[in-house]
């Protein structure tokens, strides 16, 4: 954690801006912003957190401690570019803004008379920020008719369980962790990925709390836990089924909260229990890899201490069963009673509790659809969907692709077949960016974006329940435009007339908000908590059709939730199993966000190359010594990485962080050479965390 860095050695008075960091975190920072210098040539010269702001207290991580770095970068991309070598290649001229728009307009007007859903929106979570994501690129894609696109690639499995189990992602306020007894912190490297939950994790610590990590590998978190419980990828459902037959064996179930606010039945906790009575701590410790005892004690224990919290993340759902795993676990507070305390309960996701203030179809503006329902388009299958034919099923196959706040090319699944795909000679792709990525590598046109510190938005958090504004503490760099800029001005050299093209980025940041929350607060003030009850299900309430915490759903085609094996096991697959015989999970590098910051040269040299985590045992049994650069492969393809020898990995399981750039690695690869595009059980996400793998030397 750091809090500071260096004033570089200039004059001049400074400026103190108001900013929240835009990066897909659960954190959401408020960030101040010291700017210096004459008008037009100013630079940001501090970026810290806000001491004032409660909830993320002054704090950043490393990572935006050097956003000041980024946006200076000397490679940023400064204006628009044309390509002049192959497909791929990253060889580009300079162009105008004008040769720019006008050249993208003529083409994807000639597709559209064709068929506008050949042309397809690819952008996630570059930037959180509300007006910067789909704001004016939502009103654009609606008004030009393109595929939609399903936003899946990270969160869509749990979202889907947790909308199904409680009415929606809504949990704990992350405060509250500051008095619970016991947290098991599931799925999580908290201290990399969560680092203000983390802090009131450690004051919980401080005050006697007992925390306790799942996750299969040993992480900093796990580290500066009581106990860490090292199961296998893809096994939590297991987990939860086996914590829940300890609480009916030994009738540690709060009756009262189960009769009152979970939905009874044979669909309901009727069934549920007879599900978990077969599932024994012996059977679940078979699957999950771990001692029977281990179940055993923690079913002890979170029976037996108030209050009791589960601070989940996404990495346990990156598998078939991740849909079926969290609701399992969402259940066990429904079963203990433990959201009686506000201090108990269960957190995934916050996003939710901003349905009633979020303005989403003000500022997307659906109506420009105009009755027309275009085909959708997974995310996360992207490299199939890019070389599919056109089918009766599948609708044109895909002639242009316009990527903005996201690079497919290294965070997609299965990346073999997503360069194949974006290699394609006939695929008009146009990419809004800041730097050539490797997506923007295979661009026929590359866009210059702005930076959080050069456009104004507004933001809502996954992790919290505050709504910060960042203001533009600079000028745009060279000729490069805020992502409403840009398509603002493609709508217009699309002939697209409808006045809601000429909204300004504060017209859009006022739209973007009911009461109570509004945008001369967020001036004044910075950031603005929502009205939300401490206790959220105390009393039940959940935004269920019927108020109560559902366990099947029968109708919408949800049975009872069950352990689901992952694609890739020997219980699902025993052949390939023997083949690559190695579980990979590719959990984030801490100096790295995605694939955002591996071009920033101070944080790069902490990660220093990428590496593939393997268990001694395992290294041995294939003459692996710690550094040996190694190849790690299954049928799909094979990418390179160093091998640290290391019992952060549990043997059988090999963690290869990710995610580089591919031609920052090794040998141009990355992670994703061996990922595939099958899809978790709920909510059509990939499934990153399930992959079998083999490690040989190079
Ligand atoms: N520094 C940093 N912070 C980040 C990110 C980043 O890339 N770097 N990514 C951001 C993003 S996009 C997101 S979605 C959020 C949340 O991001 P997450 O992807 O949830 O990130 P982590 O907290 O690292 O959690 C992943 C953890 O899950 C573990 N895990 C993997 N498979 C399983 C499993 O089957 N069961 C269990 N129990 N655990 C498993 C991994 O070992 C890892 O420690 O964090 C954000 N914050
Ligand atoms: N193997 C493996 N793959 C994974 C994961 C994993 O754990 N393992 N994690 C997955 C997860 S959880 C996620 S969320 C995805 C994330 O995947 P992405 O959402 O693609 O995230 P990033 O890699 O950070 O890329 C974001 C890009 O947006 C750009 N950007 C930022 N702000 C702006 C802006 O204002 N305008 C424009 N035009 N561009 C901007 C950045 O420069 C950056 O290149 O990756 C997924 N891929
Ligand atoms: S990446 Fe997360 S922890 Fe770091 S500054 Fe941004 S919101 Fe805060
Ligand atoms: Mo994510």
């Amino acid at each position: 954690m750091s809090t500071t860095t260096p004033l570089p050695d200039t004059d001049g008075p400074t400026r103190i801006v108001h900013g929240a960091c835009p990066h897909d975190c659960p954190d959401t920072c408020a960030l101040k912003v010291t700017v210096q210098g004459a008008p037009g040539a100013e630079r940001v010269v501090h970026v810290q957190g806000w001491a004032e702001h409660e909830t993320t207290h002054g704090a950043l991580c490393t990572k935006v401690s050097r956003y000041a770095e980024r946006t200076h970068h000397p490679e940023r991309v400064l204006h628009p570019l044309k390509r002049v070598g192959p497909k791929g290649s990253g060889q580009f001229e300079r162009i105008t803004w004008d040769q720019a728009l006008r050249e993208i307009a003529t083409r994807l007007s000639a597709i559209a008379a064709r068929d506008p859903q050949a042309v397809l929106p690819y952008s996630y979570a570059g930037t959180m920020g509300m007006i910067q994501g789909e704001s004016m690129a939502a009103r654009f894609f609606h008004r030009l008719g393109a595929s939609r696109l399903d936003r899946t690639i990270c969160a869509s499995a749990g979202g889907a369980a947790l909308a199904l189990t409680y009415g929606g992602k809504l949990g704990m306020r992350v405060q509250q962790f500051a008095h619970a007894r016991l947290i098991l912190i599931w799925g999580s490297n908290s201290i990399a990925s969560n680092l203000h939950f983390w802090t009131y994790a450690q004051q919980a610590k401080r005050a006697g709390a007992k925390l306790v990590c799942i996750d299969p590998r040993r992480t900093e978190t796990a580290d500066k836990c009581h106990q860490h419980i090292a199961l296998r990828p893809g096994s939590d459902g297991a987990l939860a089924l086996a914590l829940m037959h300890e609480l009916i064996v030994h009738d540690r179930l709060d009756h009262d909260y189960i009769a009152r606010h979970v939905q009874a039945g044979p669909d309901g906790w009727d069934g549920l229990r007879e599900r978990a009575l077969q599932w024994p701590p012996e059977r679940a410790a078979a699957v999950c890899g771990i001692d029977a005892d281990v179940i055993r004690a923690l079913a002890q224990d979170y029976a037996s201490t108030r209050p009791a919290a589960i601070r989940l993340n996404y990495g346990m759902q990156r598998v078939r069963g991740g849909g079926n795993a969290v609701r399992l676990i969402a259940l066990l507070p429904c079963l203990t009673g433990a959201w009686r305390e506000a201090a108990g309960g269960l957190l995934l996701s916050s996003s939710g509790s901003y349905a009633a203030v979020r303005d989403d179809a003000a500022l997307q503006r659906p109506d420009l659809l105009a009755g027309r329902q275009p085909r959708t388009v997974n995310m996360s299958t992207i490299g199939a969907d890019l070389l599919r034919p056109a089918s009766p099923d599948f609708g044109p196959r895909i002639e242009a692709v316009i990527v903005y706040n996201s690079n497919p090319v290294a965070v997609a699944p299965q990346s073999p077949e997503v360069v194949a795909g974006f290699r394609r000679e006939d695929l008009c792709t146009v990419v809004l960016e800041h730097f050539l990525t490797d997506t923007a590598d295979h661009a026929d046109y590359v866009l210059p974006a702005t930076t959080q510190l050069e456009h104004l938005d507004v933001h809502t958090s996954y992790g919290h329940t505050d709504v910060l504004i960042n203001e533009p503490a600079i000028a745009p760099l060279g000729e490069a435009l805020p992502n409403t800029e840009i398509f603002r001005r493609l709508a217009a050299a699309m002939g697209y007339d409808e006045p809601c093209f000429r909204d300004s980025d504060e017209q859009l940041a006022r739209a973007a908000f009911k009461a109570p929350i509004d945008l001369d607060t967020l001036r004044r003030d910075g950031w603005q908590r929502l009205p939300l009850p401490d206790a959220p299900f105390a009393d039940g309430g959940f935004p269920t059709p019927d108020g109560r915490a559902r366990i099947s759903a029968p109708a919408l085609g949800w049975g009872l939730p069950d352990h689901v094996a992952p694609w890739e096991s020997a219980a699902s697959d025993p052949a390939l199993a023997a083949r690559y015989p190695l579980a990979m999970i590719s959990p984030p590098a801490r100096h790295f966000l995605n694939s955002s910051f591996v071009n920033v040269k101070s944080l790069r040299d902490i990660e220093a190359e990428p590496v593939v985590e393997i268990h001694p045992d395992d290294a041995a049994a294939r003459g692996l010594v710690d550094g040996t650069v190694v190849r790690v492969h299954n049928d799909r393809g094979s990418y390179h990485a160093t091998a640290r020898l290391s019992t952060r990995a549990r043997p059988g399981v090999v963690n290869g962080l990710g995610i580089w750039w591919r031609k920052l690695g090794l040998r141009g690869t990355n992670v994703n050479e061996v990922t595939h595009q099958r899809l978790t059980d709920m909510g059509q996400a990939p499934c990153f965390y399930d992959v079998l793998v083999e490690v040989e030397p190079a």
